[in-house]
């Protein structure tokens, strides 16, 4: 996947599996600030033939001239050097940058977990769902190797993540407690959770929420929720409109430009 030169001379490289939404975060910062980069798509697995290169294991890995990132909050703290201050993902007064930090450090931690293991519950042994989520723009061999191998490679997902009825119905209270946070920060019509202009913590609230609030502008469209298992799509619509689904749904609307 190509995406044109704008702002920098440099096109660096998004190592990422297809669905993955810390990968997203990152695809979005780059997307938001124009910086040019060249995706790489990887099945999980074969994704650590790419990522192990550069001393990663997870995607996203970010490669640039001037070192690898193997984590989405640091590749974010790099980008944040290059944007211009006017449009910078870690505010410059030191209150709320604090603030930015703290918020995104919540959702990488928990919100990230909770999405991916409550919506892998549900989908990971679909193969026509996965096959979008994991299979959408990456090499062909890999695309051969997810056909002969899902049910191995959604299996080690499973136990990896240790993705049960129990663990399922934990991580979507963890979910629901993380969106009563933003609830509140967003009380009284805010636009941004932090300032007036949208910041690292926004866009990570929304990309780690994405897998499960499918908003339409999502670059990695998996499936409608028509197509979803009633149980799903129910929780689904309730979430989509809380104070903090509504706002995430927004961001994707009005700020999330594929360049
Ligand atoms: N803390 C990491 C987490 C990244 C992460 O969990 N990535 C998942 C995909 S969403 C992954 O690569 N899983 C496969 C693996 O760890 O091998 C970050 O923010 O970059």
């Amino acid at each position: 996947m190509n995406h044109s030169t704008i702002a920098n001379a440099e096109v660096v490289r998004l190592i990422t599996i297809p669905i993955s939404h810390y990968s997203e975060k990152v695809r979005w910062a780059l997307d938001l600030l124009k910086i040019s980069y060249t995706e790489e798509r990887h099945v999980p697995v074969f994704h650590r033939l790419a990522t192990r290169k550069y001393g990663g294991s997870s995607v996203p890995v970010l490669v640039t001239q001037s070192g690898n990132f193997t984590d989405s909050t640091d590749i974010l703290h790099y980008l944040d050097t290059l944007s211009p201050e006017s449009q910078c993902l870690y505010p410059k007064e030191r209150e709320l940058r604090r603030e930015v930090e703290e918020l995104q450090e919540l959702f990488d931690a928990r919100l990230g977990a909770d999405t991916r293991n409550w919506g892998y519950f549900y989908r990971s042994g679909d193969r026509k769902t996965m096959r979008k989520a994991w299979c959408n723009g990456t090499p062909q061999f890999e695309r051969v190797g997810f056909e002969i191998a899902f049910p191995l490679i959604s299996a080690k997902v499973r136990q990896v993540y240790n993705i049960t009825a129990d663990s399922a119905a934990s991580s979507l209270q963890g979910i629901k407690e993380i969106f009563e946070i933003v609830d509140r920060r967003l009380a009284g019509g805010k636009t941004y959770l932090v300032g007036d202009t949208i910041s690292a913590a926004d866009i990570t609230f929304a990309a780690l929420v994405a897998p499960i609030l499918l908003p339409p502008e999502h670059p990695v469209l998996v499936a409608k929720i028509e197509e979803l298992p009633i149980e799903m799509a129910t929780v689904i619509k309730e979430l989509q409109s809380t104070a903090a689904g509504v706002y995430a749904l927004r961001l994707y609307r009005d700020q999330r430009r594929v360049q």
